[in-house]
């Protein structure tokens, strides 16, 4: 008997990516995925970046959980079209999901699509959903190491954030470690270092972010 079961899932997924981008392309809708730890701020990057955009692009969101409509809720209260994905149990978000769930958010021409998936550095990597831009979140608390554990995520980010600067005078957080990290992977890739408490660095990114959808 021929059991090959994993390569077809990739195989699957990879085609309804390919769809789902060129969805995308076709309407000028940055579609970002965002990838991060579990609480390294991912649904707190998308509020900021949402309260500085809003008035100049329309932005939409997907949220993926394991379970709960929390990080949902609190975009919803901000009147921007979202939609939930619980993955009960699921460890990352795929192509079909988003394809399922692209027809029930207000997506306009000449958009931004935040599709925040599950809090995990490693699944998530592996499954593309048809993005333009994989958005690494890594955050201070976390520690300077986790590019060199967690490659592939960190190799194939389009964009890396590091979040919680506010946090860098109360932790031992080697600096030139962590960038050592992502140059050894990825030599080009921009990082911006940010606090979602304070607003340190946010308008950089806005402005990164911003370009694009023109
Ligand atoms: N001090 C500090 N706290 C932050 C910052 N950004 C986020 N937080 C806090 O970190 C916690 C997690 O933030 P979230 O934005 O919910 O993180 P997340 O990555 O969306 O978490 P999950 O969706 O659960 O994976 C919250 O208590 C935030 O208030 C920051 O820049 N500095
Ligand atoms: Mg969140």
């Amino acid at each position: 008997m021929e059991i090959k079961v994993l390569k077809n899932i990739m195989h699957a997924n990879q085609q309804l990516a390919e769809e789902n981008r060129k969805f995308f392309k076709e309407r000028n809708i940055v579609a970002v995925n965002v990838m991060a730890s579990p609480g390294a701020g991912k649904t707190s990057t998308i509020l900021k970046v949402i309260e500085a955009l809003r008035d100049k692009v329309n932005i939409c969101v997907v949220e993926g959980d394991i379970a709960s409509s929390i990080d949902a809720e609190k975009i919803d209260k901000l009147g921007i079209s979202v939609v939930q994905i619980n993955t009960g149990g699921g460890c990352h978000l795929d192509a079909n999901m988003i394809r399922t769930v692209a027809d029930d958010l207000k997506l306009e021409e000449n958009s931004i699509l935040f599709i925040e998936n599950v809090g995990n550095l490693v699944c998530p990597s592996s499954f593309d959903l048809g993005e333009g831009i994989k958005l690494v979140i890594a955050s201070v608390p976390e520690g300077h190491d986790k590019p060199f554990k967690y490659t592939s995520m960190f190799q194939e980010a389009d964009v890396i954030i590091l979040n919680k600067m506010d946090l860098m005078p109360y932790i031992d957080f080697d600096r030139d470690s962590f960038y050592k990290g992502i140059r050894a992977l990825n030599e080009t890739v921009p990082v911006f270092e940010i606090s979602c408490k304070t607003g340190e660095g946010l308008p950089a990114f806005v402005e990164w972010l911003g370009n694009k959808v023109k």
